[in-house]
């Protein structure tokens, strides 16, 4: 069982592709923290990323791990769910990876209430490719394929999710990094499908072309717009605009779980040839 976070990670192969002042390691981080507490052991432990500078965390990472292809992650993460009910699957994927090309396997992965925990990396913009618009850009948005402002609303991924059929639905951000390894940690140990939204800065790319710039100010804006859940079920809905709402949203025990359910199906259905 790994004493330190060091033991879960390939640092032969650092120094790593992440920017100064990116939020991804912290977030990884935290990951990282949640699983030591839980002693995950790497051999039944599968993280699977999708394609991005988020996802390329999984390249670091001593586990057994899958780098998939873009958009993808959860489509490969249900095929080893499905082989190996007795893995612990983890998807790390950013939000053009997980809610953009992605989208549909996320919605439908809920649906299912698949045993997977998914970790969406929300940065609100295409990092990796050079800076283009992402559906969590939102309304003004700069990027180099919205040069004007971009005109669309992004989702609320915790809400969509929560609809969608999610059984475990939370959010954090870089600048609590405590809090999220507690949400991480839940989800991982909730039985079904987990949600785990991280807020997290790109200041090379979303910074370039949007308001706060730089690493610091972004977090500091973090900071002053993360409200706990609790206490913004306080506040009346005008009070929230713009606030970043975390803690565990959603939770939900109880109904029925698509791995487990297609195991038993499988039974029921050999018992009776
Ligand atoms: C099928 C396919 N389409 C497009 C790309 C190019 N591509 C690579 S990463 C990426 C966007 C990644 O954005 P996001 O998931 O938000 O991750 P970030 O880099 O911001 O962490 C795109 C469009 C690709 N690799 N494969």
């Amino acid at each position: 069982m790994p004493a330190t976070i060091d033991e879960y990670l390939h640092t032969e192969h650092f120094p790593h592709i992440w920017c100064p002042g990116c939020g991804l390691g912290t977030v990884t981080g935290s990951f990282l923290r949640a699983a030591l507490e839980l002693g995950l052991k790497k051999e039944e432990t599968v993280v699977v990323g999708g394609i991005g500078c988020s996802s390329r965390a999984v390249g670091y990472l001593d586990f057994s791990t899958v780098h998939s292809i873009h958009g993808r992650a959860l489509a490969f993460a249900t095929g080893i769910k499905m082989a190996h009910p007795q893995f612990t699957v983890i998807v790390l994927t950013g939000d053009g990876d997980g809610a953009a090309i992605g989208g549909n396997h996320l919605i439908h992965a809920c649906r299912r209430n698949i045993d997977i925990t998914c970790i969406l990396f929300n940065n609100r913009i295409y990092g990796m490719t050079g800076g283009q618009l992402s559906p969590q850009m939102g309304e003004g948005g700069m990027a180099t394929t919205a040069p004007y402002g971009h005109e669309e609303p992004a989702f609320d991924l915790c809400r969509l999710t929560e609809a969608a059929g999610a059984t475990y639905v939370a959010r954090g951000t870089a600048y609590g990094p405590r809090e999220l390894q507690r949400l991480i940690k839940g989800g991982i140990t909730h039985k079904g499908f987990s949600f785990i939204e991280a807020v997290t800065q790109c200041p090379t790319e979303f910074g370039k072309r949007n308001a706060p710039k730089g690493a610091i100010a972004m977090l500091e804006d973090m900071k002053a717009r993360a409200i706990n859940a609790k206490k913004a079920a306080a506040l009346p809905p005008e009070e929230l605009v713009d606030r970043i709402i975390t803690g565990v949203l959603h939770e939900e025990t109880g109904r029925p779980e698509f791995a487990q359910n297609y195991t038993d199906m499988l039974t029921r259905v050999r018992n009776t040839e």
